[in-house]
């Protein structure tokens, strides 16, 4: 009875939990990823007892949508971190509370309180004052999202445990642009989105329930981002169908009382493609009339509505090169219609040919940007931003910043940063880009031979431009995790704090991340942040590292490795391997001159081989394999062994995380270790993958004979096989030896095994399989008769080939083995995944 009432009585229990927020001691939260960094767990007693003397009454003074917002805020937070229920007033009450309110509102009730100097909208002050006798907490805002943005503010120190007592801040945001891009399609799908199906969109319309658009509003709002386009670059001329506006105006709506303005990409063919007219020549008078009463109509229903972003000349894209005209014809055309309204054009600086003629050593796709933007310097209005992806080539795991950066001096830019891990593992890989990103906008482009970093350069603080700032391609979606992954919501955490304060540390940033999101339990700290911090250059050595661009399949998923896919094609990522050397020369003296896009402090930096930093070595120089790095090392034993360190810290990721069992709610804690054990595996594909490939290019073997060797391996085509079948696998580097087995139908299952010969132990068996988005495959995995594991290969890898997107490790840990044990794999095939397997790997289990 006793136990049936204890079973009966703890969802319920729970239950009260979800509607108060309020958990009891001792029962771990569910924990999806939803909350991300918003989560309001009940602080600690300790943590509680400092908050104590906290005033009860939340006032709010004036009542528009994002001032209530901040109220609710405010009290939902205060509720779940410290257990209480606040008093919501909107007058000051004859006691001490906490006051909300932009700095006029704030200044009629406490005459005494002086508002501060703020340069730049969207500023809050957090300070003490006396009101009316009482001692009182000010929220204030330079405007209302000010208040907002103080609010989140507050309650990120609340829930950091951070003191209150001298509570005294000011904080502004660096630039007026602090936006996020999302590249969703009318039909639900995201381009290079990792984290499921538009949040927005479902087949041609707005979705029916906007309450996850809100929610996402809500966490751009607590790291002061302002502004969203919600669909693909590569926009559907839909969008701006009068019948599908009204659609639009309900997402306005839901990111209304965040205070995020909508703004969407437009297709710049739009007047003709569905507007009627004939043409969409930007200076012909009936498309500039077209734009201006299509924007028109839009702010008669979204008055608010922030403004287009704009692909053209790009990948296929319609432009005004149509019409023989520039891209400051083309901005400024919409530009016209925008401004009477206040709204901004975001017109794109990736604008490149790709059908370059590989075959002309002369040819450079990172020379486009500037080459087309920076003679237009000056002709753009002002309120056209031209939005550079941070490197001139296309998000690769490392390059230099886009010289068109520095090239426009009057007009605004904002730089582009992807959030969304397109290059970058695609979230199932950890990769923390916050370093990235402040090496790039710390990078001083010295133009006028003046200390000018990116970040001031964008923002428009150089040379006093009216706008500019910082998007990010976010791509969030219906997944629980936003994004596919809780670790992967740092990259968007991490954007959302540089655009507000470019000067925070990546360090600083992850600490904060890590502790809303995780707690702040020491050793979960400790381990998640050092993890975070050296992702990006772990995930930058296993794949492509001295600057030789990602090195991934670039013609299909930009996932796994595919070396030779940037080589003899139109796309211009080339990285120029042969025989005799690699990397791209990009000098002024011998090569394609992109040197010369830099100011002359920067083309020093980067002009010769003897002072190009190795990281950057051979995006900018072409050289032998046996060319000697600052390090000491050759550029091809550079390649081998940062492959192989790389590979060892992501199985060190996966042991650290283990020792945080019982220190993250289990959730979270399986679907994260889940995912660095497969990182773990993948990183060995792209390991040998790009390793073998070099070995073969180059000739020049492994100092440390690595590559190629595997003793611990039994490749698949060796086993003795039933009904398996061996294959060649292309290209051949993607799989161990070249080759895989597969169980092709009509066979209904098959089997490979072999015979373990070597001295009793414990060891670790080790399967890769190839696990094909067109089925869902079973293993099994039999010592003698005893069935030691099965799984099926149902994950959703972005191929329906067996090669180097697919391979996928499964690892049995502490086998006992004899010499002499049969050792047998068993596949039963489904669909057109035809259970292929390359190898088995066994290794003495660690001590
Ligand atoms: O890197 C490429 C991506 C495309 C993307 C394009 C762009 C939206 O592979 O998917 O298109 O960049 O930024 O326009």
């Amino acid at each position: 009875m006793l136990a049936m009432r204890a079973k009966i009585l703890l969802p319920i229990t729970i239950l009260s939990g979800l509607i108060t927020g309020i958990w009891p001691a001792g029962i771990a939260r569910a924990e999806s990823g939803y909350d991300a960094w918003l989560r309001y767990a009940p602080l600690t007693a300790a943590a509680k007892a400092k908050y104590k003397s906290l005033p009860a009454s939340v006032v709010v003074l004036g009542d528009a949508p994002v001032l209530r917002t901040s109220q609710d805020e405010l009290i939902r937070g205060l509720r779940g971190m410290l257990g209480r229920t606040f008093r919501a007033e909107t007058k000051l009450p004859q006691e001490s509370a906490i006051i909300l309110g932009d700095f006029k509102a704030v200044r009629e009730v406490a005459a005494q309180w002086r508002a501060p100097v703020l340069a730049s909208g969207d500023g809050f002050w957090l300070t003490r004052a006396h009101v009316h006798g009482f001692d009182c907490i000010i929220i204030a805002g330079a405007t209302d999202r000010g208040v907002l943005y103080g609010v989140f503010h507050f309650l990120r120190k609340l829930a950091l445990e951070e003191d209150l007592s001298n509570l005294n801040e000011k904080h502004e945001p660096y630039a007026p642009v602090r936006w996020v891009n999302q590249w969703d399609n009318l039909d639900g799908r995201i381009e290079r989105g990792y984290g499921g199906r538009s949040i927005f969109f479902d087949n041609g319309t707005v979705r029916a329930d906007l309450s996850r658009v809100a929610d996402y509003a809500r966490l751009l709002a607590s790291l002061g981002i302002n502004g969203c386009v919600v669909n693909n670059v590569n926009a559907n001329p839909r969008m701006l169908a009068s019948d599908f506006l009204p659609q639009l105006a309900r997402i306005a709506d839901a990111f209304r009382p965040w205070g995020v303005q909508l703004a969407i990409s437009v297709d710049f063919s739009s007047p003709k493609a569905m507007g009627g007219l004939e043409t969409f020549d930007p200076l012909d008078l009936r498309v500039a009339e077209w734009w201006k009463e299509k924007v028109d109509e839009i702010y008669r229903q979204i008055p608010d509505f922030g403004g287009f972003l704009v692909k053209a000349d790009s990948e296929g894209r319609l432009g005004p090169s149509s019409y023989g005209r520039t891209p400051s014809d083309a901005a400024n055309a919409l530009a016209r219609a925008l401004e009477p309204h206040g709204g901004i054009v975001f017109y794109r600086a990736f604008v490149y040919d790709h059908h370059l003629d590989w075959r002309n050593p002369k040819n450079d796709r990172a020379r486009a940007a500037y080459d087309i933007f920076h003679p237009l310097d000056g002709k753009f209005d002002d309120n056209v931003v031209i939005q550079i992806k941070n490197g001139p080539i296309d998000f690769q795991v490392r390059e230099p910043v886009s010289p068109l950066i520095g090239g426009l001096e009057k007009t605004n830019e904002a730089i582009e940063l992807q959030i969304t891990q397109e290059y970058m593992g695609q979230q199932r890989h950890l990769c923390y880009l916050a370093p990235m990103w402040k090496a790039v906008l710390d990078f001083d482009m010295h133009v006028s031979g003046r200390a000018t970093p990116v970040k001031d350069l964008v923002a428009g603080r150089v040379f006093h431009r009216p706008t500019g700032g910082f998007a990010g391609v976010a791509n969030v979606g219906l997944d629980a995790t936003w994004l596919g992954n809780p670790v992967a919501m740092a990259n968007l955490y991490a954007f959302g704090r540089l655009a507000w304060d470019p000067n925070l540390s990546s360090s600083a940033i992850i600490d904060e991340w890590t502790r809303l999101t995780f707690g702040n339990d020491p050793l979960v700290v400790k381990t998640v942040d050092a993890m975070q911090l050296s992702s990006w250059h772990t995930y930058e050595s296993y794949t492509g590292p001295l600057g030789i661009g990602t090195l991934t399949d670039i013609l299909g998923s930009h996932y796994g490795p595919g070396v030779a896919s940037s080589e003899n094609n139109g796309w211009g990522q080339w990285h120029r391997a042969d025989h005799d050397g690699v990397g791209m020369d990009r000098s002024v003296a011998t090569g394609t001159g992109y040197v010369g896009q830099y100011s002359p402090a920067v083309q020093k930096l980067y002009e010769t081989t003897a002072a190009t930093p190795d990281n950057l070595l051979l995006f900018f120089h072409h050289v032998k394999y046996a060319y000697v790095l600052h390090s000491g090392k050759t550029v091809i034993q550079h390649i081998y062994d940062s492959h192989y360190e790389g590979t060892q810290r992501v199985k060190e990721y996966v042991r650290q995380w283990e020792l945080l069992r019982g220190h993250v709610d289990e959730d979270r804690y399986a679907m994260v270790l889940a995912r660095l054990k497969y990182q773990a595996g993948h990183a060995i594909v792209w390991r040998d993958a790009v390793c073998n490939w070099f070995l073969r290019a180059s000739g020049i073997p492994d100092a440390l004979g690595r590559v190629g060797h595997y003793p611990n391996r039994i490749e698949a085509e060796s086993m003795q096989l039933q009904g398996y079948a061996p294959f060649d696998v292309q290209p051949a580097e993607a799989a161990s030896g070249g080759k895989a087995v597969e169980c092709a139908p009509p066979t209904q299952q098959c089997s490979a095994e072999f015979r373990f010969t070597r001295p009793a132990g414990w060891y670790e068996l080790e399967v890769q399989y190839f696990d094909q988005n067109d089925g869902k495959s079973k293993f099994r995995v039999l010592l003698g008769d005893q069935l030691v594991d099965e799984w099926v290969a149902d994950d959703d890898l972005p191929s329906a080939k067996v090669g180097s997107d697919t391979s996928t490790r499964r690892c049995i840990s502490g086998l006992a083995l004899r010499p002499g044990d049969e050792i047998r794999i068993e596949g039963t095939p489904d669909g057109n995944e035809h259970a292929a397997f390359d190898y088995v790997e066994i290794s003495p289990s660690p001590e």
